[in-house]
């Protein structure tokens, strides 16, 4: 059966589990991944990043829901559209920035870029252009953490096209055997590329795959972060136990193209359809929790612009990573 998350709220917190000082905390991550992207994706146009660029605009409550329930010492594995997971699981936007543009003093000098990023010190474990590559790394890691007996666990993002790949099958499925302490977060935006969820899957809600591991499945509506952050509590609180894995299904929607080769709109989707999802951006959504007046909005957004200066004036002011040191930091 899949589970779907219940709203919860009472008048002096946002839910049960969620006071408004941390729902204000995570507002603020979801605004600084979605200034970080939009400023990533106007350097992109501007030529000014090399190789591909995948924004999560309209992703954002996925990333911080998830990462918000989660110890610095748990790990992440992300994809192509990994911006937003790097910053809500605390990477510091200036070495981020500093990534983008191919800088030295970017957090993997250079070699990463948007697609490759990593971050060990904040459990942040690579971002993996090879769709479904990094779901047999997070069992591995799972098993290691079984071992370790620390109760730390590992939480591997993909998408709804990634959920058809037989690497999803299989790592659920020993996961599952070996009850290990992972968690599969998909975020179905809805489109794999140009291809629809509808015309690649053969089930309307992915978390239902879950049965066929024994495991739990849960579908939640992905544009609200307390859904997602309340459903990673329960994962994550099952995974310490030693219970195994879950599958959590975010419904979602990227705003923008596949990535910037891609126009916004069409040929595949309307702007009928992202305008109506628009309506439900979680920024908006978040606002609405909160009740944010506009000063309050404003006193936010001038911290995050603040801090986007600094990043980019630090990439910016940084040395080109010189081809030399691409042999450096190798194991053979
Ligand atoms: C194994 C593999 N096949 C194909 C590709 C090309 N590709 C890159 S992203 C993508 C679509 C992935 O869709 P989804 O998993 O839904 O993630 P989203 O882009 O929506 O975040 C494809 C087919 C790839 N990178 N790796
Ligand atoms: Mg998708």
């Amino acid at each position: 059966m899949v589970l779907r998350a219940k709203k919860k709220s009472s008048s002096n917190s946002v839910s049960r589990s969620l006071g408004k000082r941390e729902l204000g905390k995570m507002y603020r991550n979801m605004l600084r991944i979605r200034q970080f992207e939009e400023k990533t994706d106007e350097l992109f146009m501007g030529g000014r990043i090399k190789g591909a660029v995948h924004v999560s605009i309209g992703q954002e409550a996925c990333s911080v829901g998830v990462c918000s329930a989660l110890n610095q010492n748990d790990a992440i594995l992300t994809t192509h559209r990994g911006h937003g997971h790097s910053i809500a699981k605390g990477t510091r936007l200036k070495e981020m920035m500093a990534e983008m543009l191919g800088k030295s003093t970017g957090l993997c000098k250079a070699r990463g870029g948007s697609m490759h990023i990593a971050d060990i010190s904040k459990g942040h474990y690579g971002a993996h252009s090879i769709v479904g590559a990094n779901m047999p790394m997070a069992a591995g890691m799972g098993l290691a953490y079984q071992l370790e007996g620390k109760g730390r666990v590992a939480v591997v993002f993909f998408g709804d096209g990634a959920s058809n790949q037989g690497s999803f099958h299989e790592s659920m499925n020993l996961c599952a055997i070996w009850k290990l302490p992972v968690i599969f977060f998909c975020e179905n935006n809805h489109y794999a590329v140009s291809f629809h969820v509808e015309r690649s899957t053969s089930v309307s809600d992915i978390s239902v795959r879950a049965q066929g591991y024994n495991a739990p499945g849960i579908t939640v509506d992905g544009m609200d972060v307390v859904s997602v952050y309340e459903a990673t509590v329960q994962a994550v609180e099952r995974a310490r136990r030693g219970e195994g894995p879950t599958l959590i299904e975010a419904k979602t929607y990227r705003f923008f193209g596949h990535s910037r080769g891609d126009p916004q709109f069409g040929p595949y989707r309307t702007k009928e359809e992202v305008d109506e999802w628009r309506k439900r951006d979680p920024l908006l959504l978040t606002e609405k929790l909160l009740s944010l007046t506009k000063a309050q909005k404003k006193i936010h957004l001038d911290a995050v612009k603040k801090e986007m200066k600094e990043a980019l004036k630090f990439a910016e002011s940084s040395p080109e990573a010189t081809l030399e040191s691409a042999l450096e930091d190798v194991f053979a």
